[in-house]
């Protein structure tokens, strides 16, 4: 069985984490295999947007504990230099809109990987946990950069040194993550939120996502030098020709993504 489910549909790639049995736990092959994928997905200029979920009832429960301590296992100094430090860059870097659709439990590493997308919504069966403190470990793979960020650093310590289980609905209140759904719609709310983040400017999305990403970085008179830089790309796109006609004509946009 492989352990990450892929397919190419509509301009969507959908990416599924796929061993189930131990709720999509990441050992290496699946690190290396979910690498792999995002490089196709950057390259492949068909593909508009990313969408990332979990097979069976878990999103990720982070690392494969049983690989960390099996003596023909990676070892512990190669587990976040080989397989979540590059997965981090790859979401961050990559010029497409990456929607994480959460559809169970996200822990550890799992959780990680999640709020690094451009876009998380999640079943409201799902939650997030910092699982690291309960093994003595301190958050990884983006965690201390991204929490803090989106919650606050007070809720972002208590959530990680406490470990406690943040539901989707309490995810979705504080600003971890963007929205939550019933149960009984989200596979197709998932798939919604793809086709629309499919169908936008898609260049605009990547100018967008490096701006955010050089924000975390930079005082206001750098980003907006940045925002100057990127927004004269923007500007020179088919998809801006296309919104400015499409405003005027008063009809919908028919973004191609060039
Ligand atoms: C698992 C796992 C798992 C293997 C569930 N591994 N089998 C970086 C640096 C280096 C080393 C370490 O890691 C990292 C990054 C990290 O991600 S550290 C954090 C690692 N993750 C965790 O500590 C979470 C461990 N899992 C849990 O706490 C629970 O399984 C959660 C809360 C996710 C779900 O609880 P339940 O709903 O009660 O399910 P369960 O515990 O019964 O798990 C279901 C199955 O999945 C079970 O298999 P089994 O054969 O007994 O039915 C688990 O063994 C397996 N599984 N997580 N990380």
């Amino acid at each position: 069985m492989t352990s990450i489910l892929f397919e190419i549909k509509n301009s969507i790639a959908f990416i599924t984490l796929n061993r189930p049995e131990k709720y999509n736990a990441f050992n290496r092959e699946m690190a290396l295999d979910l690498q792999e994928k995002l490089d196709q997905c950057e390259k492949n200029i068909a593909v508009r947007c990313v969408s990332i979920t979990g097979a069976g009832k878990a999103f990720s429960a982070g690392q494969d504990l049983a690989e960390v301590i099996d003596p023909n296992g990676p070892g512990m100094e190669k587990i976040l230099s080989q397989h979540y430090n590059p997965i981090i860059k790859k979401i961050r870097d990559l010029s497409k809109p990456v929607l994480a659709a959460i559809n169970g439990v996200a822990a550890g590493a799992g959780a990680n990987i999640a709020l690094s997308c451009d876009v998380v919504i999640a079943s409201e069966n799902a939650s997030f946990i910092q699982a690291f403190s309960k093994i003595g470990l301190i958050p990884d793979s983006g965690g201390t950069f991204f929490l803090p960020r989106l919650v606050g650093l007070q809720k972002a310590s208590a959530i990680m040194m406490l470990g406690d289980k943040i539901s989707a609905a309490e995810a979705e209140r504080i600003g971890m993550i963007y929205k939550f759904f019933p149960a009984t719609t989200f596979v197709s709310e998932a798939e919604k939120m793809a086709v629309i983040l499919s169908q936008l400017p898609t260049r605009a999305l990547a100018f967008t996502k490096e701006a955010l990403n050089k924000s975390f970085q930079q005082n206001l008179v750098q980003q907006l030098q940045t925002e100057d830089t990127l927004q004269q790309r923007a500007a020179a796109t088919n998809d801006f020709k296309e919104g400015v006609a499409a405003f005027i004509e008063k009809r919908k946009a028919e973004f191609k993504g060039d």
